[in-house]
C-alpha cells in the first residue's frame, strides 16, 4: 500500500509550505488530505481518479499528484519544494510538536541543524528568550524529542495492524499454510507494537518461508530458516514468522501471544500442579506425558482455568478473576447498535446523510449520531447555530420517513480555552446528543485543562466528552488532565466518556476505560468517521473496550434507539 508514503509526503509538503509562509488554507488542504489518505482502508493505487476526488481535501490538483507519484514513484513538486528548504531545517521538523515557524527561527537564529543539537540547546535552556520561545516551549521540544525516539522503537497499532493483516492475506493466498494467526502484542491489542509475530502450520514450511521473505514490502531479510524467519519491512517494522507442528499450534499460540508477565503466571501455576507448559504443549512433569496443546483452550483447561481472551492477558488481575470464575463477558463488535461520532459533509466529513445511512445499514446499525464540528473550528467548516438547527430539521424529516434506522442529531461542540462551549445552551438543549471536546490550548496547565472539561460536564446539555485526553499515538502526548477528578465529576453529572476508535487516538485508553467502568461511568464508542471507510474503526474501539474489561452493559451504544434516547436524557436529567 502506498497510502502511508503518500500521506507522509503530503504532510511534509504542508510543513514546507508553512515554512515558506504560504496560504494557510492550502497548507491545511495538504494536511487534511494526508490524514484522510492514511485512514483509507483501500490502497490508493487501486482507486480511480474520480474516486480519489471524493476524499475530502483532494481535488483535481492533489488527485493528479497522487497519480504522478503512483506512476513514477516520485513527485516533482515535492522534490522542487525540498530543494528550497535546507536539509537541517527538515530534520528539525521531524520533532513532533515543533512547528515550522519555531523550527525556522531556531535554524536561522541559532544555526541548529540536527535533533541532537536541538536537544542539547533545550536542555541547557539556550532557546528561551528567542521571540515567542518560553521555558515551556523548551520543555515541549524535549518531550517531542522523547516521543520521536520512542516512536522509532514502537509504532501505533493503527499503523501496524493493517500491515500485519496484509501479510496474513498474502500468505493465505500465496503460501501453503494451514493454520495462521498473529500472536504477540497485536493479538493482545496493545496500543503500540514493537514487532509483528505470526504463527503458522504447514506441510511445507520451506515454501512458506520463501513466500514470506519475498513479500513485496520486505526491505531486509534478517534470517531465513525452516521454522523461523525474520524480515524488516519498508514501513520500518520487523516481522517474525514461525512455522510450528500442527499439534503444537495451540501451545505456541498461547506462548507467543504472551504477555510475558501472563505466561510467567501460567508457568508458576503449572509447576505447582506438577505440570510443564512451553511452546510445544502441556506435559506432566514426572513422565513428560503430553496432555494437550493442539488448541489454545487446552492450556487453560488443563490448568483448571476458563479461557482468557488475549486482550486481558497482561497480568493485571485476569488470572485471579479467572480462578474465581469472575472474568468479564467481554463486549463484542456485534453488540454495537450504532456509531455515536460521525461527521458529515456539513462540516469536514465527506458524505451526505443518505450515503451515511446506507453505510450504517450495511453494517447492521440501528442508528448513528451525526456529530459535526461547531463554528469555533472554522478550519473544519464548523456549524453556526443556524446551520445546526437546519441540520436537525433535515435529520428529523429523514427519521420520519425512515424505517428501522434513525439518525441522532448531534454536535461535537468545541470546549473553548476558557471552558465555555462554542454554542449557546438554548440551541444545544434541543440536540439529541451533545459531545464536547477540546481542540485547542493543549498546552494549558493541568488545572486549567481539568477545569475546562469539568465545566463542560457540568453543562446539563453535554452528554459525552469525546477523545478526553487529546492524544495522537506516536505524534502527540495526552494533554495533562486530572483523570481521577474528571471521572469523579462525570459520575456526579451523569456524563458519559467516549472511547474514540480512530486508530491514532484510542482515547480513552484501556487503563482509563477500566477506571471509568469501576466508577460506574457510562461509556460510548465512536469512530470519528469522516469517510465511509472509517466506520471500520469500530473494531479498534471495541478492542480497547475489551482490553479495559468492558461488558456489553457498560457501553451505551449497545442499547436500542429508544432506550438510548431515554438514557441520554436521564443521565443528564433533562426533560
Ligand atoms: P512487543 O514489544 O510489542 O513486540 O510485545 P510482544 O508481547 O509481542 O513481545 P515479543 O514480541 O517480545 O514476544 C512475543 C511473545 O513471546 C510475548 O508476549 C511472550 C513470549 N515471550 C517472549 N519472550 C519470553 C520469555 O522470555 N518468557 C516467556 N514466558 N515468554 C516470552
Ligand atoms: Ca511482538
Ligand atoms: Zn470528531
Amino acid at each position: 500500500m502506498k497510502n502511508r508514503e503518500i500521506a507522509k509526503i503530503f504532510d511534509d509538503i504542508a510543513d514546507l509550505l508553512d515554512i515558506k509562509g504560504e496560504n494557510p488554507f492550502r497548507i491545511r488542504a495538504y494536511r487534511r488530505a494526508a490524514q484522510n489518505i492514511e485512514g483509507l482502508s483501500k490502497d490508493v493505487s487501486e482507486i480511480s481518479k474520480d474516486e480519489l476526488m471524493t476524499i475530502p481535501g483532494i481535488g483535481q490538483d492533489l488527485a493528479g499528484k497522487i497519480e504522478e507519484y503512483i506512476r513514477t514513484g516520485r513527485l516533482q513538486f515535492y522534490e522542487d519544494l525540498k530543494k528550497e528548504v535546507p536539509e537541517g531545517l527538515s530534520k528539525l521538523l521531524s520533532v513532533p510538536g515543533l512547528g515550522p515557524k519555531t523550527a525556522k527561527l531556531l535554524f536561522e537564529k541559532l544555526n541548529i541543524r540536527d535533533v541532537e543539537t536541538l536537544e542539547k540547546f533545550a536542555r541547557e535552556h539556550k532557546l528561551a528568550g528567542l521571540p515567542g520561545i518560553k521555558e515551556k516551549t523548551e520543555e515541549n521540544i524535549l518531550k517531542g524529542i522523547e516521543i520521536l525516539k520512542r516512536g522509532m522503537e514502537r509504532q501505533p497499532l493503527g499503523k501496524v495492524l493493517p500491515i500485519a493483516n496484509n501479510i496474513l492475506e498474502h500468505l493465505r493466498k500465496k503460501a501453503p499454510v494451514k493454520k495462521l494467526s498473529v500472536a504477540g502484542s497485536i493479538r493482545r491489542w496493545k496500543e503500540t507494537i514493537k514487532d509483528i509475530d505470526i504463527l503458522a502450520t504447514s506441510e511445507n514450511p520451506k515454501d512458506v518461508m520463501r513466500v514470506f521473505v519475498h513479500l513485496p514490502n520486505v526491505k531486509e531479510v534478517l534470517m531465513q530458516g525452516p521454522t523461523k524467519s525474520s524480515v524488516i519491512l519498508n514501513e520500518g517494522v520487523q516481522v517474525d514468522l514461525r512455522v510450528v507442528e500442527e499439534e503444537s499450534f495451540g501451545a505456541a499460540l498461547a506462548y507467543f501471544t504472551g504477555s510475558k508477565a501472563h505466561n510467567i503466571r501460567l508457568r508458576e501455576m503449572a509447576v505447582k500442579s506438577g505440570l510443564k507448559i512451553n511452546e510445544y504443549g502441556i506435559f506432566r512433569e514426572k513422565d513428560d506425558k503430553r496432555l494437550g496443546g493442539n488448541d489454545e483452550e487446552d492450556v487453560y483447561k488443563i490448568l483448571g482455568l476458563p479461557y482468557i481472551p488475549p486482550e486481558l492477558r497482561e497480568d493485571t488481575g485476569e488470572i485471579e478473576a479467572a480462578l474465581k470464575g469472575r472474568l468479564p463477558k467481554l463486549i463484542e463488535l456485534k453488540d454495537i447498535k450504532g456509531d455515536l461520532h460521525v461527521h458529515s459533509k456539513w462540516s469536514d466529513g465527506s458524505h451526505d446523510f443518505d450515503e451515511l445511512a446506507e453505510e450504517a445499514r450495511k453494517r447492521g446499525y440501528e442508528y448513528i449520531a451525526i456529530t459535526d464540528h461547531s463554528k469555533g473550528l472554522g478550519i473544519a467548516r464548523g456549524l453556526t447555530p443556524e446551520r445546526l438547527i437546519e441540520q436537525k430539521k433535515k435529520l428529523d424529516s429523514f427519521n420520519k420517513k425512515s424505517k428501522g434506522f434513525k439518525f441522532l442529531s448531534g454536535i461535537e461542540v468545541d470546549i473553548r480555552s476558557d471552558g465555555q462551549l462554542d454554542l449557546p445552551d438554548d440551541i444545544l438543549k434541543n440536540i439529541d446528543i451533545v459531545i464536547a471536546s477540546i481542540h485547542s490550548g493543549f498546552k494549558q496547565s493541568i488545572e486549567q485543562l481539568t477545569r475546562r472539561i469539568i465545566s463542560a460536564m457540568k453543562n446539563p446539555c453535554v452528554s459525552v466528552i469525546a477523545h478526553p485526553t487529546g492524544r495522537l499515538i506516536g505524534e502527540r502526548d495526552s494533554y495533562d488532565v486530572d483523570m481521577n477528578e474528571i471521572l469523579k465529576i462525570a459520575k456526579e453529572t451523569g456524563t458519559a466518556f467516549e472511547i474514540n476508535a480512530y486508530p491514532l487516538r484510542l482515547d480513552l485508553n484501556d487503563v482509563h476505560v477500566r477506571m471509568a467502568k469501576e466508577m460506574g461511568i457510562p461509556l460510548v464508542i465512536g469512530t470519528d468517521a469522516h469517510l465511509l471507510n472509517h466506520f471500520e474503526f469500530m473494531n479498534y474501539g471495541v478492542s480497547i473496550a475489551r482490553k479495559g474489561w468492558l461488558e456489553k452493559g457498560d457501553i451505551l451504544n449497545t442499547i436500542s434507539y429508544d432506550s438510548l434516547m431515554k438514557a441520554l436524557k436521564k443521565n443528564k436529567r433533562i426533560n
